[in-house]
């Protein structure tokens, strides 16, 4: 990692001014130096050695709700002990200075920890849970929960609020994402190997609507070819550059 800015770093974020209109797109990598193993981090992404695509999927939790509901209560426990780092509060100050809108794939719930605003939670969020019989969502940060937690309404059985592979993006949440990716004159993409789909096609929403596009990354990902700027490090330690 170099310690130093990249110049094109330096003269876009000289260029900032509080009309600026920038659209932030982060994944896992992000929440990385706050102790979150990412989803294809090797090894230490394996939980009891499945792999996240095999259990955040409908049919896992049809199959054994129990051990997806481990997995998550697992989560949720790590989750519980982080911290936001330096790059969730980067994005938080800028917030005060431009106008900016966080897409998250993440549903960590860091941002909002770190003081960021309206953040629009793409895959949804650990800390909800929505009832399979009623409906009924709401809120719920028990570390531990009941392994196979039951509506309060209903007494049906509970999943976890977040998107799993092969269900649709929130309509109003994919909506607000696409306009913001579309109306935004500076698209900064954090922490993310853009592997999935649609998150990852913002970077090219963005790219078509003429956006200057910058990446913060460990290492270049699938969607690092789309990008004018390749930031190259942990973004704990490069982000904060955007504001300093
Ligand atoms: C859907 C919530 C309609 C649950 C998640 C088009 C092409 C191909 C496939 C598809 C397509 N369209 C749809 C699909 C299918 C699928 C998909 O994309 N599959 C992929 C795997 C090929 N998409 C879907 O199913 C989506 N729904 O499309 O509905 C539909 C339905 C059926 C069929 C067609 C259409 C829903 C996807 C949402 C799934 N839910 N999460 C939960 O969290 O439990 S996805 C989950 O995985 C995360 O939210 C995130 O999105 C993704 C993980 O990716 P990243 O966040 O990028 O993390 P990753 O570990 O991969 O990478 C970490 C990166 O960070 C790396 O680049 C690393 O270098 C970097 N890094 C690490 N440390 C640091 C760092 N960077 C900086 N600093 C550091 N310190
Ligand atoms: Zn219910």
């Amino acid at each position: 990692m170099t310690d130093q800015p990249p110049d094109e770093l330096v003269a876009l974020r000289d260029r900032l001014t509080a009309e600026t209109r920038i659209t932030v797109l982060t994944g896992a990598g992000i929440s990385a130096a706050s102790g979150i193993p990412t989803f294809r981090g090797g090894q230490d992404s394996l939980w009891q050695n499945h792999r996240p695509e095999e259990l955040a999927t409908p049919a896992a939790f049809n199959r054994d709700p129990e051990l997806v509901w481990r997995w998550y209560d697992w989560r949720r426990g790590l989750i519980a002990q982080a911290e936001p780092n330096a790059a969730h509060r980067t994005l938080a100050h800028l917030q005060e200075r431009c106008q900016v809108q966080i897409v998250t794939q993440n549903v960590d719930g860091l941002h909002d920890r770190a003081g960021s605003r309206n953040v629009l939670e793409f895959h949804g969020s650990i800390w909800r849970v929505r009832c399979l019989s009623c409906g009924r969502e709401e809120t719920d940060e028990r570390v531990p929960i009941p392994i196979l937690p039951r509506c309060a309404q209903c007494h049906g059985l509970l999943r976890p609020g977040v998107v799993w592979f092969g269900e649709s993006i929130a309509p109003e949440i994919l909506d607000a994402s696409v306009d913001a990716a579309r109306h935004c004159q500076v698209f900064v993409v954090i922490g993310t190997s853009g592997a999935v789909y649609p998150a990852a096609g913002l970077a090219t929403v963005a790219r078509e609507s003429g956006a200057r596009t910058l990446e913060f990354n460990l290492a270049p990902s699938e969607i690092s070819s789309q990008m004018d700027i390749f930031v190259p490090g942990s973004a704990a330690e490069t982000l904060p550059w955007l504001i300093d």
